[in-house]
């Protein structure tokens, strides 16, 4: 971006609280004057939501930016923290995890059963060799283990690194080699799309690359045929034999507690490294407030993947930490069918949904009908994460899901922040769709433009963050300077979170996308997000993703591959009809300069495991590239489908 970002779309409507939630909240406006007046205070009365072992001397110790200390001296135990506390309360009958198989089969999880299944895996670890500060790696499929394993490496200090299952040999082999991780905990399978997808060969062979692993535990999930080497051990003979007691010791405030890998476009993935206290403050406060989650009466469900940050920040940690009763779900929301996630709602009766941009879009593609057949009355708050949400898609949520009753919070963070920084409170704001809001209290958020200036309402630039926060990333994993470098650097004393973003003329922040992604037609730097949303407003449209390609008059044009919703017809003359009038339905709705050079209609996008779309390599191919890095593409499939779809097309 060379200058500021161009500010297209504008937005009116606007939606506030229920009465009966605004009047119950967990957190009312009083938390953002709060915080303007003690940041630091703030921070410290949150914190204590938990149980210190020893209470900290200093709030924050910023002497040596960027690198930050929170709650300095101070000592806890993450798992006493998340499940201990809560059987001594006398909560230990509660159910922690309601968990869904996909082929049908459940588990219900209480608190006690937790407390007993995390203290084995911790004996177990220990009697492996695993001490304070050697790192894990967990490769699992979304069962109760993968929350099971997280916990027992906190609770012995260890430090897990999670890959998403399925990521391929070569993306596990290097993170286990940047870790340098001693134990692999991984399963036989699990199941996907109907089937067992198996996980064990993966780690066989990425084990086998170095010499690191000394042993692997083994979850017997689908019960399918595995090869067995010397360092494999069974967890049912291992960790459910084990002793159900353990004393949790407790470890400094900012002792290392996971990495978490993070693609990145270019060069090695990074590391990311969180550390404790500030991290399980900032989750567990921002969980209860953004969600306003009462632990005694909410059914709460996160659909993330544990492999992603919001499933270690929002299905683990927060939620456990408040002692909140959730569901868990192995599989893929078509699954028999594709009304399997609002069944699984109404079975439990979840009242906050917690999901994602590229799951609602889909949803509107396989059409109104399907969520209309279930009773989803129990919901009462909607969340959001990991794209920007059209606000096509936002309405439709609302209607769809919502009934018209539900606030939808529209939550932005990073795995590199830990927390959600940015987003509406849903006891307290009006919300706008597609808006995230406002930072949440105890927050430092501007938008800049290139020279560092913040940008006046109606303007937009670049997303940073001005002050230091409890979960933010410390380091990334063995490379401080990487850490500097990439966030640091850009703009003196801020984070720079590689998001554009513009301010409304009330100051309401609306992101627009990666600045990667940003692109620069005759001179105006336009978002993807806002060309996006602007097709995604088109009644025939499900998703689309924009992408800039070189282009010889322009610089850049704009390119858009587009999914039409399920009932809409695309063959032929009918196909042709319906390009042409995207293109001019994007140009009376932001303007000529970001009507579409060319716009193709596709069946599928390309996926990240947590649904972002890779635009990197629709560029690609827009560009007549071959394609770039594909580890952590979720289907590979696709890429043939448009590529091949694009040949038959010329
Ligand atoms: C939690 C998570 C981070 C990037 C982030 C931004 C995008 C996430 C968003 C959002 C707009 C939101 N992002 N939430 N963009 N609105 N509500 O997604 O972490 O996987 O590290 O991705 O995702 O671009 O910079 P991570």
């Amino acid at each position: 971006m060379s200058e500021t970002l161009e500010n297209l779309s504008s937005e009116t409507r606007q939606f506030p609280p229920p009465a009966d939630l605004a009047a119950n909240a967990n957190v009312t406006a009083e938390a953002y004057e709060e915080a303007a007046s003690d940041r630091l205070a703030f921070w410290a009365k949150q914190a204590e939501r938990l149980t210190w072992a020893k209470p900290w001397h200093q709030i924050l110790d910023w002497s040596n930016p960027p690198f930050a200390k929170w709650f300095v001296g101070g000592e806890l135990n993450i798992a006493y923290n998340c499940v201990d506390r809560h059987v001594e309360a006398g909560n230990g009958d509660k159910v922690a995890i309601h968990w869904e198989g996909e082929p049908g089969d459940t588990r219900t999880v209480t608190y006690a059963e937790l407390l007993k299944l995390v203290s084995q895996a911790a004996n177990t670890l220990t009697d492996l060799g695993v001490t304070a500060g050697d790192r894990v790696m967990i490769y699992l499929p979304m069962i109760p283990e993968a929350a099971v394993a997280m916990l027992a490496c906190a609770r012995i200090g260890a430090t897990h690194s999670v890959v998403f299952g399925g990521f391929s040999v070569d993306a596990l082999a290097t993170r286990i080699d940047d870790a340098d991780a001693k134990v692999v905990i991984t399963a036989d399978g699990g199941y996907r799309r109907g089937k067992p997808s198996a996980l064990k060969p993966t780690v066989d062979e990425a084990v086998a690359r170095g010499d690191r692993i000394e042993h692997v535990l083994v979850v017997r999930r689908t019960g399918q045929e595995v090869a067995w080497t010397a360092k494999d051990k069974w967890w049912h003979e291992t960790v459910e034999q084990a002793s159900p007691t353990h004393e949790a010791q407790p470890f400094d405030s900012e002792h290392p507690l996971f990495i978490l890998y993070t693609s990145g476009t270019t060069g090695k993935p990074k590391g990311i490294l969180h550390t404790t206290g500030g991290y399980l403050t900032q989750t567990s406060y921002t969980h209860h407030a953004v969600f306003d989650l009462k632990p005694e009466t909410d059914v709460y469900w996160c659909t993330a993947d544990i492999g992603w940050v919001t499933g270690h920040s929002y299905i683990v940690y927060g939620p456990l930490s408040n002692g909140a009763t959730q569901v868990m779900y192995e599989g893929t929301p078509d699954t028999p069918d594709r009304g399997r996630f609002w069944q699984i709602v109404d079975k439990y009766k979840v009242s906050i949904l917690y999901t994602a941009p590229t799951l609602i879009r889909t949803m509107m593609k396989w059409g109104d009908d399907i969520p209309a057949k279930y009773d989803l009355s129990s919901l009462r708050v909607l969340g959001s994460v990991g794209e920007p949400i059209n606000p096509e898609a936002w309405i439709w949520y609302r209607e769809h899901v919502g009934r018209e009753r539900t606030p939808i919070v529209d939550t932005w963070w990073q795995t590199e922040t830990g927390a959600i920084m940015i987003s509406p409170l849903p006891g307290v704001t009006a919300a706008k769709p597609g808006s995230a809001m406002t930072a949440l209290p105890g927050i430092g958020v501007e938008v800049i433009d290139d020279q560092g200036q913040p940008v006046p309402n109606g303007g937009g630039g670049f997303l940073v963050l001005t002050e230091p926060w409890p979960s933010m990333l410390r380091t990334i994993w063995g490379d401080d300077k990487r850490f500097i470098d990439t966030y640091w650097s850009r703009f003196e004393g801020v984070y720079f979170a590689g998001d554009g973003a513009k301010k409304d003329e009330d100051g309401a922040l609306w992101l627009l996308g990666r600045v990667d992604d940003v692109m620069l037609v005759s001179g105006h730097n336009i978002s993807t997000t806002e060309v996006e949303s602007a097709l995604v407003s088109h009644p025939s449209v499900a998703e689309a993703a924009v992408v800039g390609a070189a282009d010889p008059t322009t610089g850049q044009a704009i390119v858009a591959f587009t999914i039409p919703r399920g009932n809409v017809d695309t063959a032929g003359e009918a196909g042709e009809a319906l390009i042409k009038d995207l293109r001019n339905h994007v140009a009376k709705t932001l303007g000529p300069i970001a009507k579409p050079r060319q716009i193709m209609l596709v069946a599928e996008l390309p996926k990240t495991r947590s649904g972002k779309i890779m635009r990197r390599l629709l560029r690609d191919v827009a560009e007549n590239r071959s394609l770039g890095d594909v580890t952590t593409l979720q289907d590979s499939a696709v890429m043939d489908l448009i590529s091949s779809g694009l040949k038959t097309a010329k």
